[in-house]
């Protein structure tokens, strides 16, 4: 009896060692560092003004849930130390019911999804406040399986000419931001359901097609931080759904307006109404030239 206690008391010892040079071992990478600082977000997180209050939320949800996952191991320690069976011929005290334990954790649990609940609407409400007048706006197309990312010239006519940038399946296109100034996007899809998210924003939104005008999905970001971030689709959207990447790029303003101006002038880049996808999306993005709409060769 003693000895076996020793090997499994020695078994525990050596899987806590395993687990925790692994630990270590992922520490070591300073990417994987980094992430840890931020509690699993990218390390560029959370890199708008609103993400601040997403990351915030992440982080109680986090501190929560190591509190509670503390407690919890520390009761079922303590139980099956205290009450354990301390000879062969005896069993410890069976208890069937206890009601205060019962209601403590029916209650508990309750108590704990309201007030995650509660955050998460509070932080919800502070993210998709409107901002009354974005300084830039974005018109955002995800088709099957690429990104047009239209320029407006002015926020106040969605509908007059704009720059643009469109990826196809087999080239990334990147997203340029301006750092400091919040910028609107609205979202069409002319296919299926995608959904817009980049990463170290810690937020995303789905695209439903058949949306239009000002019922488009939108939202608004504030970047305050120069630099690359990565984008996807979150949405199974077809054969090509891990294809629909994009970059991002925050740059300050004066490298932002330059971006622009040489975006304006490059008559492959300009149009007078926004691609919005429809016929477009076969044509001026998503698919190259070889590839037919289901994903086989032509
Ligand atoms: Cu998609």
């Amino acid at each position: 009896m003693g000895l076996q206690m020793t090997r499994r008391a020695r078994r525990t010892a050596l899987g806590a060692l395993v687990g925790a040079s692994f630990l270590l071992l992922g520490a070591c990478d300073p990417e994987t560092e980094k992430q840890f600082h931020h509690w699993a977000m990218p390390s560029n997180s959370p890199g708008t003004v609103q993400g601040q209050d997403i990351f915030e939320l992440w982080k109680g949800a986090w501190i929560a849930a190591l509190i509670t996952g503390g407690i919890t191991w520390a009761l079922i320690f303590y139980a099956s130390w205290r009450f354990r069976r301390r000879s062969d011929d005896e069993i410890p005290v069976q208890t069937r019911y206890n009601l205060p334990l019962e209601i403590f954790y029916t209650i508990a649990p309750i108590m704990m999804v309201i007030v995650f609940f509660a955050h998460t609407v509070r932080v919800q409400e502070a993210v998709l406040n409107e901002t009354p007048a974005p300084d830039n706006c974005v018109q955002v197309v995800g088709q099957q399986w690429s990104w047009t990312f239209n320029y407006n010239e002015s926020c106040d006519n969605d509908n007059g000419p704009v720059a643009y940038t469109a990826g196809t399946g087999s080239q990334i296109p990147t997203l340029v931001l301006e750092e400091g100034k919040t910028t609107e996007f609205k979202l069409s899809s002319p296919d299926v359901i995608h959904s817009f998210w980049i990463t170290g924003f810690l937020m995303k939104m789905d695209i439903i097609p058949g949306q239009t005008g000002d019922d488009r999905n939108h939202f608004s970001v504030t970047p305050n931080k120069v630099g690359d971030y990565r984008g996807k689709c979150t949405e199974l959207c077809g054969v090509y759904h891990s294809r629909m990447l994009f970059n991002v790029k925050v740059m300050d303003s004066a490298d932002y307006d330059a971006y622009m101006a040489k975006l304006k002038a490059d008559p492959e880049h300009v149009s007078d109404h926004p691609l919005l996808g429809g016929s477009h999306a076969s044509t001026t993005a998503g698919l190259s030239a070889d590839e037919t709409e289901t994903g086989g060769n032509k």
